[in-house]
This record gives C-alpha cells, structure tokens and sequence, in this order.
C-alpha cells in the first residue's frame, strides 16, 4: 500500500474518523485533513493539515504529492445554498482542479440524495436521471458530473460511492435498504484506491443489503463485493419508520420532507 500517498479529506467528521485509523493500520502513506482539528490522537504513521475546502491555494497544500484523495469533507446534510455552495460545490471544484496538477485519483463521498426523489420500492441503477433531494443532493451530483467531465477532458479518474445510510448498525427501516456497513466502506474505500484501472465510476455505497433498491453500477471495475446484509438486523429495525408521509414515500427519506411544498 506504500505506493500512492492518500488524502483524506473531511478527517473529523463521522466516517472520516473511523477510516482513517483503519487506513493508517493497512500501511496507507496518509494525510489527513479537516477545516476543524482532528479530535482523535493522529493516527500512527498519519499527518493532519487544517485546511477550508473552499480556498484554492490551501486545496493546492494539501494535494501537494498525493496520489489518490478520499474526498469526505464538506456539508454532510441539507443546508442553506451559500454553505452547500463554499464546501461542496467550491471544494470539490478546487479538488479536481488541484487533481489534475497531481495526476491524482478522486474517490468521492457522494450519497443517495443525488437519487433522493425516487419512491422507495423502484429499482434503480447508477445511469438513470438524477432527482437529488435538495441541495445537498445536488451538490453530490454536480461532484459526480464534475468527475464525469474532468475524465473526458482531462484524463482525471474518479470513483463517486453513492453512499446510503453509513452506520455501525442499521437503526430504521429504512435501513434495510440504503445501510453501508462500516466494515464494508473501508473495503469499498481501499479497493477504490488500489484498483489499477476505474476512469470514472459510480457505484451504490451499500452492504449486501436483501431489500436493495440499487442494482447495475460500475463496480466490477473496482473489484468491490460488499459482505454484510441489513437483514441481520430486520427483527429490530423493521418496524422503526417515522410518521410523515414523504419521509416515508421517497428514497431520500427526510431529506425530501425538509421544506418540501409540492401539492401531491
Ligand atoms: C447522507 O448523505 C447524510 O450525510 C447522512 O447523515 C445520512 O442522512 C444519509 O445520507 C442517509 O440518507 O441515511
């Protein structure tokens, strides 16, 4: 694994901060970074750069002799436009920019809200029309069509992982459909990385899930086969659903209920 040097960004949120020990023990050369300090001891091995997503010149610093970037910084829930827009939309702009200097790969932590409007129960694969769930969800789709058009025009790879519901443990219905297990995430992360090949490459960021709404993606390029199942869970979860009609009606759940206003 010594042979690229990987970033992550967005370090001191959630899943960075169980990634980034995980990633450090598998022998990754890491950098990390986040726009507020890393609240955990820095990983054996790993540094940690502070850095805002939305300046250029520190996006350049902290891309400077990586290899590949895992991209998981930014706004993680629906937001005001003018926050989606400095972190999501300014950032992953300055990412691929400076990736194209670099010659680096972008994984991108990218989520079923580009997807949210679909009705639960509908099967879908990662070719089909995006129908984000706000702005949040738009931002991710304006990361995956970035990537689309930085591989064609210049050559930059990218894997966008779709990531459903990232949790230790499934803990809503829902969930039986969109959970990515931690372990699997870590997996998926380190195949993105260590594949030979991906141009650019979509794939549904879930475990094994029984009740799956997501079908045809790219990962065979990856060489990425998730393990766990939401369905070990189902006795406890299955009956957990919320009581608002459009949380429960679409994908995205209740990110399509916030400030949604459509007579249905
Ligand atoms: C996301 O994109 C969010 O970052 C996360 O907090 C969850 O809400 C997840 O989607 C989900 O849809 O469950």
């Amino acid at each position: 694994n010594a042979q690229k040097n990987v970033l992550l960004t967005g370090a001191s949120g959630a899943l960075g901060r169980m990634l980034a020990p995980r990633l450090a023990a598998a022998g990754y050369a890491l950098r990390l970074s986040d726009i507020v300090p890393f609240p955990d001891p820095v990983p054996q091995g790993a540094t940690f750069v502070q850095a805002d997503l939305s300046d250029a010149q520190a996006v350049a610093g902290i891309m400077d002799g990586i290899g590949c970037v895992l991209h998981f910084g930014g706004v993680s829930l629906e937001k005001p436009f003018d926050e989606i827009l400095a972190a999501n939309i300014v950032g992953i702009t300055n990412l691929f920019e400076a990736a194209r200097r670099q010659k680096a790969r972008v994984v991108f932590a990218s989520s079923n809200h580009t997807i949210g409007f679909y009705e639960r129960g509908t099967m879908l694969d990662t070719d089909m029309p995006y129908r984000p769930d706000g702005y949040y969800g738009l931002s991710k789709a304006y990361g995956e069509l970035l990537g689309r058009m930085f591989f064609d025009k210049h050559g930059v790879e990218s894997v966008h992982i779709r990531i459903g519901s990232c949790l230790p443990e499934p803990v809503e219905a829902r969930n039986l459909s969109t959970w990515l297990s931690h372990d699997d995430l870590f997996r998926f992360v380190c195949s993105a990385v260590d594949a030979p090949v991906t141009g650019h490459a979509i794939v549904w960021g879930a475990s094994a899930n029984t009740c799956s709404w997501w079908e045809a993606d790219d990962r065979e390029r990856i060489g990425y086969a998730p393990q766990d199942n939401a369905e070990d869970f189902a006795e406890k979860i299955a009956s957990i659903r919320t009581d608002d009609a459009i949380t429960e009606r679409y994908q995205g759940g209740v990110f399509c209920a916030q400030g949604f206003s459509r007579d249905t």
